[in-house]
């Protein structure tokens, strides 16, 4: 307790009666001027995020864009997609196998994480693992010494490229499939082996495939997902259903129009194909960010098939434009084959498809504009003006217009020089405060050439009438969860789009495109 002399006291009471006093005749005016003031002197803060956010671990996976699948196991010497569980390990044996040439493909494709099948539905496993003899140990390759996974880490490690793993829930070779305490205690084994033994694992794979015949049985998912976060801070869990990246809903690399990174979890399980629809759109109400992603795979099949040849580039360009256009991640598979290497046809379309990618986005005509806005947080120089959609951070650096204007947002560039020509409009929202945009549209001196709803981490639009030529371009934001932040804002030329040659869904697919990731049953 704290004693005061009574001088000392008396004091204080007149000083607080004194205040007291001068704030009664102070007039509300001054009292709003020198809250003014004070506001005057300090620097405009960022706005409050609008929940749910991204963690750290998504945020770092929305940046990568284009991510690489590695189907490869006994499928890939049986000329199969769906393995029986009775194949002769015997059979597997690529005697060129070279991870680095995995690696240096992706690294030259500018991806910067690849995600390997380590036990695809057949249960063959690429690993040692002790649990199981059914693996490379009974194989022909290095006769029996070999260890695919500890190949891919090395490779990767070499070319800074992270790794992730897909151990197939459904296992059509081990007798303990359908009895749930045996199996998942087995499934769980495994998932220890290859995330304890094999350094930082970015992402695992859940695949929600099971054959109509298959045992039935539960999988203690809440088990796995809280194993799984114990063993590696920083991975993310696909599923269906998440809890960090949830499945887009179809296998042919396209996201909806509307794309959400939010949605409710408590709506989603694994398995379920009555959800397609709403995996691929998300839910503006969503509590939970699980932003999607697009599996497809550059053949038709994910397994390497003699017979098979990669799509084109058009057909890749394609993808790119309706996955990670679309505010998604392109989870892209490119299968080694029988020798243990990514076939050269494979190789090559990758470059032309990274080349065409750098050719498109690498000049931004928005940087030679004089640029405006409706609006913007804090006046002029208060760090959220609209210049900042066109430096190099498209997440932390970004316009926001100010809190109180309740009219419609828009961003303004103005040619300086002889006009804009341009195909493609990229904007980009910075998602680190949450997703806003709900519905936009974008002008060439007055006219409407695009139009969407939502825009996320990267909106990428095709003009449908192919190149515009005009002197101003102006993005409305017509409708958003707060006020729009957007981190970056590109006007650029695609060399490659042709608009009265653009490719349906079947036409990029290919013959065997299925909606759920269920092929015909072997
Ligand atoms: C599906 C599987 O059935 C396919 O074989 C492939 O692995 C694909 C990525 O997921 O569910």
């Amino acid at each position: 307790m704290v004693s005061y002399s009574f001088p000392l006291f008396f004091s204080l009471c007149l000083i607080t009666l004194s205040q007291l006093f001068s704030l009664a005749i102070s007039s509300p005016d001054q009292i709003l001027l020198s809250k003014k003031k004070i506001s005057h002197n300090q620097i405009p803060t960022p706005p409050l995020p609008i929940l749910p956010l991204p963690t750290f671990s998504q945020l770092k996976w929305q940046q990568r864009e284009v991510i690489m699948f590695l189907h490869f196991g006994v499928n890939t010497f049986t000329d199969s997609e769906w393995g029986t569980g009775h194949e002769n390990p015997a059979i597997f044996n690529p005697i060129g196998l070279d991870a680095t040439q995995w690696a240096k493909t992706a690294a030259d494709a500018g991806i910067s994480l690849m995600i390997l099948t380590a036990k695809h539905h057949d249960g063959f496993c690429l690993w040692p693992s002790k649990y199981t003899d059914h693996s490379v140990v009974e194989s022909s390759w290095k006769n029996g010494h070999g260890d695919v996974v500890q190949e891919l880490v090395n490779a990767a490690k070499d070319y800074g490229i992270d790794v992730g793993l897909y151990l197939s829930p459904w296992d059509r070779h081990d007798s303990r499939y359908g009895y749930d305490l045996a199996y998942n205690e087995y499934y769980l084994a495994q998932l220890q082996e290859l995330l304890s033994n094999y350094g930082s694992v970015r992402e695992i794979w859940f695949d929600g495939a099971k054959g109509k015949n298959a045992p039935n049985m539960s999988y203690y998912f809440d088990d796995w997902m809280a194993m799984v976060k114990q063993l590696q801070s920083s991975i993310n869990i696909f599923s269906d259903a998440g809890p960090d990246v949830r499945w887009v809903g179809n296998e042919n690399g396209f996201a909806g129009t509307t794309s959400w990174s939010t949605i409710n979890r408590t709506s989603l399980s694994i398995g379920n194909a009555s959800i397609v629809e709403y995996l691929s759109t998300g839910d503006p109400y969503g509590r939970d960010w699980l932003p999607a992603e697009c599996d497809v795979s550059i053949r038709n099949g994910w397994f390497w098939h003699k017979s098979e040849s990669p799509k084109n580039l058009t057909q890749l360009l394609e993808i790119y434009y309706n996955s990670v256009g679309r505010n998604c991640l392109l989870l892209f598979n490119v299968p080694p084959n029988t020798t243990g290497l990514i076939s050269q046809v494979d190789v090559q379309r990758l470059k032309e498809f990274r080349s065409a990618i750098d050719t498109i986005f690498s000049i931004n005509l928005a940087e030679k504009c004089d640029i405006n806005s409706s609006s913007q947080r804090g006046g002029k120089n208060g760090g959220f003006g609209p210049e900042n959609v066109i430096d190099s951070d498209h997440l932390w650096t970004y316009w926001a217009p100010s809190d109180g204007k309740k009219n419609e947002h828009w961003i303004e560039f103005r040619s300086n020089d002889q006009g804009l020509r341009f195909n493609v409009i990229r904007i980009q929202e910075a998602i680190g405060l949450g997703q806003r945009i709900k519905q936009h549209e974008i002008y060439v001196d007055d006219e409407c050439v695009a139009k969407g709803t939502t825009v996320g981490y990267k909106r990428l639009h095709r003009l449908e009438k192919g190149v515009v030529h005009g002197q101003i371009v102006r993005i409305r934001i017509k409708e958003s969860r707060g006020v729009p932040l957007i981190s970056s804002i590109g006007l650029h030329f695609d060399p490659f789009w042709h608009p009265h040659a653009q490719l349906s869904i079947q036409e990029v697919a290919g013959p065997n495109n299925t909606q759920m990731h269920h092929p015909k049953e072997p």
